[in-house]
């Protein structure tokens, strides 16, 4: 062999090695997500969902809160693996949970439009924990906020319980340890969790999840003294004591409809909606945050992209773990 067929062979073999290598990494789940996940196996992906989330927004546009929302409980319960898509006739799946009733339908239906999309054309490839991933990068676009790129190759989960959702999502009663401690649970740190709150800059609540703000606060003060007087009471008129359970209300009464960071001027003002909200303001440790995001748009902006990406790779399968869904609301087998 002369010298040059040997460098030729060596070559090849340190190609094998790493290729080996990778496919040990990935075998025991460790690969990494990556932008161009499908650029051979279905490069028209991110057009196809593009286009099926426009076409479900301009029909309403509650797509966007709820596919935005839906992403986020998703990756807080075993990872962003679509686990809360699955329906069980038997109700107990992660999406029963008494937390995530509050759903909106719209959210699903966007992964599962998008879904049967992407199907058509490149069937078994395309897992519906990216679909959602995708999905929102979009709803954000749409209403307004940042484009990003979005990492891929998440697979979808083979697990899904409601009895695992219980202690795994915030609720609106929690204060700045508690908020901290859950997000640190998933790898986020309080100035991501302070930045992804930001996301209630669109969407609505139900009265009851914070109407113990506006008349049973505490023995002294019925009224939650961290509630802007005003703001108070507007929301005391939309929610009546006896108010229809059905009945929402915006969470950013500025610009309930645009994603941007007026929610952060809103908690300046007092006009958070949660105490949740209100005390990533009330609380000094993550005050200068907020002040930050409030006159910022683009400080806001460029934490939110690394944030929501960093939410986004939360306990997700990769590799061989889990399957590829063909039906985004039911196990493969
Ligand atoms: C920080 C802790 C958080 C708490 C305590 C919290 C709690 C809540 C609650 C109670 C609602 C109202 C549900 C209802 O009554 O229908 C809500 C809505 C919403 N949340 Fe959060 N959330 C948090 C963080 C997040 C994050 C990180 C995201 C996304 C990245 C998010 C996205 C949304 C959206 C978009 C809505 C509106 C849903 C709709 O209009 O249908 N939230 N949240
Ligand atoms: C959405 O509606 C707008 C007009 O309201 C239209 O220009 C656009 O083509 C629609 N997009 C889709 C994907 O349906
Ligand atoms: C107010 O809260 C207290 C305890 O926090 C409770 O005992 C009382 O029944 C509540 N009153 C109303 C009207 O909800
Ligand atoms: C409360 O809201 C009013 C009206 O929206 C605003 O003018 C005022 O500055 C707010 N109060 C505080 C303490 O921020
Ligand atoms: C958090 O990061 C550690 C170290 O990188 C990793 O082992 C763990 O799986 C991550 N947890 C989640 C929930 O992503
Ligand atoms: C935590 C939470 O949101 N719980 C509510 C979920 O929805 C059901 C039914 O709508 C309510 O009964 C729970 O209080």
């Amino acid at each position: 062999m002369d010298q040059h067929s040997s460098s030729m062979v060596r070559m090849e073999v340190k190609k094998l090695l790493s290729l080996i290598l990778i496919l040990v990494i990935m075998g025991r789940g460790g690969a990494q997500l990556t932008e161009n996940f499908y650029s051979r196996s279905c490069p028209n992906v991110e057009t196809i969902v593009r286009q099926a989330v426009f076409k479900k927004f301009n029909q309403t546009f509650v797509t966007a809160q709820a596919t935005l929302r839906l992403f986020f409980h998703d990756c807080f319960v075993l990872g962003c693996d679509a686990s809360i898509m699955i329906f069980s006739p038997n109700g107990d799946a992660e999406k029963d949970a008494p937390d995530n009733l509050s759903l909106a339908g719209d959210g699903f239906d966007t992964v599962i439009k998008a879904k049967e999309a992407v199907e058509a054309q490149c069937p078994g490839i395309v897992s519906c924990a990216d679909i959602l991933a995708l999905a929102t990068r979009d709803v954000i676009v749409v209403t307004g906020g940042p484009s990003f790129s979005v990492e891929l190759g998440r697979r979808d989960g083979l697990v899904s319980k409601a009895s695992d959702v219980a202690g795994n999502l915030p609720e609106p009663s929690f204060d700045l340890a508690q908020l901290v401690a859950i997000f640190a649970k998933n790898n986020l740190t309080q100035r991501e969790m302070i930045t992804l709150s930001g996301a209630h800059t669109i969407g609505v609540s139900h009265c009851s999840r914070f109407s113990n703000r506006l008349y049973n606060f505490s023995a002294s003060d019925p009224v939650d003294p961290s509630l802007n007087s005003t703001y108070a009471q507007q929301l005391k008129q939309e929610c009546p004591r006896d108010v229809d359970p059905s009945i929402v209300v915006p969470m950013d009464p500025q610009t309930p409809v645009t994603f941007d960071n007026l929610y952060y001027q809103d908690l300046v003002e007092g006009k958070g909606m949660f105490t949740s909200d209100e005390v990533l303001f009330t609380n000094p440790s993550s005050r200068q945050t907020v002040v930050d995001f409030a006159s910022s748009p683009t400080s806001f902006t460029s934490a939110f992209i690394l944030a929501i990406r960093k939410l986004g790779r939360v306990g997700v399968k990769t590799g061989n773990e889990g399957e590829i869904r063909r039906d985004c609301s039911a196990f493969n087998s």
